[in-house]
């Protein structure tokens, strides 16, 4: 398999950390979002990835794009270690918690969107800022009380799953967006567990091949 990805992408981070829990090898092929005024512009990556966003995961023949088919067709494909769960009832919550990080939070907060807020509407640094504290504060606040009542270790139980892959890049986005997280104390429990595992190690962003300081 080979994984476009840009190393502080919060999408590409999630899909990192399922294919390291799911122990499935990849190449890693980054993608600069901002170098040249953005890879994910350039024609050749647009054959792969129309929207011109990452990630982007190539396997064989097959080429996927958005994180969440991605993580469908990872569980479809290599069923050991399943990132939903077999329930369905339960594999539909642990859905709707990674939507609340996917429509709610990521899309709104996003380069392209700061970019335009920039550009077409001239908001300044400081605005911007409060833009995403807005979204992120919002968005983590549901997933707090969704998880005061599904958390154990995890988000869901004891048993790691994609709404902690969801979480756990959210809350990168949010420190660079500079959110004060203190006040969620289930997510920062979770939190805790989950940055102990090595699928969630090997997939920070400082331990990309195309990490910058
Ligand atoms: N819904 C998409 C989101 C992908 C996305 O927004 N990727 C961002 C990085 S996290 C991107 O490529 N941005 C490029 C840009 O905004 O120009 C997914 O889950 O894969």
């Amino acid at each position: 398999m080979i994984l476009y990805s840009y190393f502080q992408s919060s999408a590409s981070y999630r899909v990192r950390i399922a294919l390291n829990h799911k122990e499935i090898p990849y190449e890693y092929r980054a993608v600069h979002l901002v170098r040249e005024g953005g890879e994910q512009h350039k024609a050749d990556y647009k054959n792969l990835n129309p929207l011109g966003e990452v990630p982007t995961l190539v396997h064989g023949q097959k080429i996927l794009a958005q994180s969440m088919a991605i993580f469908f067709y990872l569980d479809q494909t290599y069923p050991e270690k399943i990132l939903f769960s077999k329930d369905a009832y339960e594999a539909a919550r642990i859905l709707q918690f990674c939507e609340v990080v996917n429509s709610g939070m990521q899309p709104v907060v996003n380069l392209r969107v700061r970019q335009e807020l920039e550009t077409r509407f001239g908001a300044d640094a400081k605005a911007r800022e409060s833009w995403c504290a807005y979204f992120n504060e919002r968005g983590l606040s549901t997933l707090e009380k969704i998880l005061e009542k599904t958390s154990g270790r995890f988000c869901f139980g004891d048993q790691v799953s994609a709404a902690d892959m969801f979480l756990i890049p959210q809350l990168f986005n949010a420190r660079r967006n500079k959110v004060d997280l203190s006040k969620y104390k289930c997510i920062l429990k979770v939190e805790t567990e989950c940055v102990k595992q090595e699928a969630f190690i090997k997939a920070q962003p400082k331990n990309q091949p195309d990490f910058e300081a």
